[in-house]
């Protein structure tokens, strides 16, 4: 029976188990303008006691760098008008310029914008604002998540602002910036032992991409092959995915530790492995628990692979189909 992205899709399902990521968002996305920009400030301060990113690098703030000049040229009531269009996806010339960033660069753009808040350079939250029960319903709700589900709250969020220029036609694209680099401040993680786990494929996966080599990483999928980002569908085809990991790949640090294989009457391979992956961002000092769940051709390809966030620690261990 022929492969299809589909079916794929369900592979390991009963063993995923309801985030509570997107139940935190979908709280969030309840609240007003005002109350997400408040609870995206308070949650990102609040988690700065702990945990602080990394700065980005001139390279990536450069891309925003003409943004930020406007918006600190601006009054304080044009600054906050300018967060609140961002927030409700309003169609200005400003949230339409953000709506091109790569997720990267509108990270940095409002890492820039809170350090400014901070020197008391822009605005910060809405003069006389008072923080409301539902944003101390939701903050209550991020302080029960673990600190690589808090970061995930927080980038999803920053990257569903900004117009949605998906549906916008080529003509209207600007010319597209190459992605700058994220330094490696630990060495990379080069051999790979995954405990109940051999397939090639996916040992050649883990050590291309801790490596940023997505060329040789690519090179691992069929020409039809998809790769399934965490809430996302699944990204198709070679060239598509090579663009998603050179935008969205970098720098990941990525520490799989055991692992199923099941082999299939038709050859192909099902494989679940649980980990921890680690983002530039915040390097060493916040591990996210996740998941792959890899379809290799009978080829030896990667036909499919599924990256999911877990819901808890425990799920790491949670490998068994029944
Ligand atoms: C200024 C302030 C605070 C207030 C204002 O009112 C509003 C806003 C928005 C503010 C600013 C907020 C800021 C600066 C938030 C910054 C958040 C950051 C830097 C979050 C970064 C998170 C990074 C994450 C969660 C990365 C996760 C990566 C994963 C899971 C990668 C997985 C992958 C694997 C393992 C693969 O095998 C294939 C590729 C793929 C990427 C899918």
């Amino acid at each position: 029976m022929a492969l299809t992205i589909q079916s794929a899709q369900t592979i390991f399902s009963n063993t995923q188990v309801p985030s509570p990521i997107p139940a935190t968002i979908a709280l969030f996305d309840q609240l007003n303008v005002d109350d997400q920009l408040a609870y995206l400030w308070y949650a990102y301060t609040e988690m700065g006691k702990t945990i602080t990113p990394a700065a980005p690098g001139a390279a990536r703030l450069q891309l925003a760098e003409g943004l930020l000049n406007q918006i600190k040229q601006m009054s304080s009531e044009e600054q906050t008008k300018v967060m609140r269009d961002l927030a409700s996806r309003a169609d200005t010339p400003i949230s339409r310029a953000y709506g091109f960033f790569s997720v990267n660069t509108k990270l940095a753009f409002w890492y820039e914008l809170g350090e400014l808040m901070k020197q008391g350079i822009i605005t910060p939250i809405p003069v006389g604002y008072q923080m409301s029960p539902g944003v101390k319903f939701v903050l209550e709700a991020t302080q029960k998540l673990d600190p690589g589900q808090q970061i995930t709250v927080l980038r999803n969020t920053v990257v569903d602002m900004g117009f949605d220029t998906s549906d916008l036609g080529p003509s209207s694209y600007p010319k597209a910036a190459t992605e700058p680099a994220f330094q490696r401040t630990t060495p990379v993680i080069s051999s790979v032992k995954i405990d109940g786990i051999t397939e090639p494929a996916v040992l050649g996966y883990i050590e291309a991409m801790n490596a940023d080599n997505f060329d040789a990483a690519i090179a691992l999928f069929t020409t039809d092959g998809a790769l399934q980002p965490p809430f996302q569908k699944p990204i198709v085809g070679r060239e598509a995915i090579a663009k998603y990991m050179r935008e969205e790949a970098q720098g990941l640090n990525m520490m799989p530790q055991q692992g199923i294989c099941e082999v299939q009457p038709d050859g192909s391979k099902q494989l679940k492995i649980t980990g921890v992956v680690q983002t530039p961002w915040f390097g060493v000092t916040v591990g996210m628990n996740i998941s792959w769940r890899f379809l290799i051709n009978p080829e030896g390809k990667i036909f499919f692979v599924a990256i999911d966030m877990l819901a808890s620690p425990q799920e790491l261990m949670n490998l068994r189909r029944v």
